[in-house]
């Protein structure tokens, strides 16, 4: 560090993965997520002054080896800069023999020293370290579909000291950013406490505390925030995974910190630590749905064979309609003729083949897919197009199906003339008859969000 006093000196500890981190000193922040310890900077550390921080873990009952990291840097303004930083990293082989480990005294748990000391320290540690006494839970309600694009989740966040001394400056921090990675955007609506007093201005990014100065948590008290967001997810419906942390100081100054986990008990496995309990909460939008219909002729048969002259193998452009060029048709051209433009091309008795294509292109699936389409006038249904009783066939998820005309347990049925046809069926008198489909879902996910329903009339 040179030769001057270090300005400004901050000492950070990279947490070993797979260890519970029990403790931390006065002045020090455990942060969850980033698995580092962060200490508040010492303003003036004289040349050839020592210091030294006990961090109090707990290992895993597995035998495994933890690699910790620790690094010290100044700001101070002097020529050489490039010696303004440390770190040392420290390698403890957990369940090898250890004929003396070391302990500490209040808890029994062993201690892992931040930076090795060869010389005997001769400063006794004046804080007595303490298990951790808060914990924390997080629920979220299903999201609320606003139908515009947007959705409204509510957090609880619950937090309990289960210790035996208060805990001052209790904060609750959750990044929302992060969270929602992936979203097109996310607003705070709200933030309410019956318990606490709140940060009217949390929102998620820049602002990540739940809670104003100077709420205190009382031994064996419970208290709850309630917080809105609302999000417009876009394409991205989830899931997301959110957690919040929470930290209070006891009246040592010992602070202790917790990561939420789902639900409403911060001790689920029951073994007195909430430290080993941060199962994230989990968050699924819905999005909209959206469908998209082309209807095209696609075959004519005289006969039984192919009526010569009409190409319907060609891919139609119509000027008056936005749905049969949308993007999402890449996986399955709607091929086909919207009209047959030389009259006498076909007559009566021959077979006309209509394909209605559909499309799911919203944010979300289409849930409860209807489908109607009644026979035109002038032509009659044909009812066994596909084998005795088969009179459709439903190309769903690439797989082509034929369809039994009666109401069963395939999607698709013919609803016969002058029976009564249910919505999305423009007319209940139902003259001609009408193809009706009720598929569960229709993915909005390629490749599986497009297909075709395809029947025949005869012309009559
Ligand atoms: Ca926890
Ligand atoms: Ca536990
Ligand atoms: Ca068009
Ligand atoms: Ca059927």
């Amino acid at each position: 560090m040179g030769t001057a006093n270090a300005e400004n000196v901050t000492v950070s500890y990279e947490v070993p993965p797979g260890v519970t981190v029990v403790s931390v000193p006065d002045g020090c922040v455990y942060d969850a997520t980033a698995a580092t310890i962060t200490c508040a900077p010492i303003p003036n550390f004289g040349r050839g002054a020592t210091t030294n921080y006990n961090f109090v873990f707990k290992a895993p009952d597995t035998p495994i080896s933890l690699t910790g990291v620790a690094r010290i840097s100044t700001t101070s303004a002097e020529p050489n800069t490039g010696n303004n930083s440390a770190a040392a990293t420290t390698t403890v082989a957990i369940g090898a023999p250890d004929p003396n480990p070391p302990t500490d005294p209040n808890t029994g748990l062993p201690l892992i020293p931040l930076i090795p000391n060869p010389t005997p320290n001769p400063t006794p540690n004046p804080t007595p370290l303490i298990p951790s006494v808060i914990g924390t839970t997080l629920q979220v309600t299903p999201p609320t579909n606003n139908r515009n694009g947007t959705e409204t989740v509510q957090f609880t966040v619950t937090i309990t000291n289960t210790g035996t001394q208060p805990l001052r400056d209790l904060q609750a921090i959750i990044d929302l950013v992060r969270t929602f990675s992936g979203v097109q955007g996310f607003v705070v609506v709200s933030i309410d406490s019956s318990d606490f007093v709140i940060n009217p201005a949390f929102n998620g990014t820049d602002l990540q505390n739940l809670l104003g100065a100077s709420n205190v948590l009382n031994p064996g008290a419970t208290g709850r925030i309630t917080f809105r967001v609302q999000v417009t997810p876009g394409f991205n419906t989830g899931p997301y995974f959110a957690s919040v942390t929470v930290q209070g100081t006891d009246p040592t100054g010992t602070v202790v910190s917790d990561v939420s986990t789902d639900g409403t008990i911060a001790d689920v496995n029951g073994n007195g630590t909430t430290s080993d309990d941060n199962t994230p909460t989990i968050i699924q939008f819905t999005g909209l749905p959206n469908i998209r219909l082309v209807k095209r002729m696609t075959n004519a048969f005289r006969n039984g064979v192919i009526v010569p002259g009409i190409n319907f193998n060609t891919l139609i452009n119509d000027a008056s309609d936005v749905n049969d060029d949308a993007p999402g048709w890449a996986n399955l051209s709607p091929l086909g003729l919207v009209r047959i433009g030389e009259t006498g091309l076909l007559q009566s008795g021959d077979q006309l083949e209509y394909t209605v294509y559909f499309l799911s292109d919203g944010t979300g699936n289409a849930d409860d897919f209807r489908f109607c389409d009644p026979t035109p006038a002038g032509a009659s249904f044909l009812g066994d197009t596909y084998g005795a009783g088969l009179g459709s066939l439903l190309r769903l998820e690439g797989v082509e199906t034929p369809q039994t005309n009666a109401l069963d347990a395939d999607a698709g049925r013919f609803i016969p003339p002058l029976t009564p046809a249910p919505s999305p069926c423009p007319s209940p008198n139902n003259p001609n008859g009408a193809v009706y489909m009720q598929i569960p879902r229709v993915s909005n996910r390629s490749p599986n969000n497009v297909g075709f329903v395809r029947f025949r009339v005869l012309i009559q």
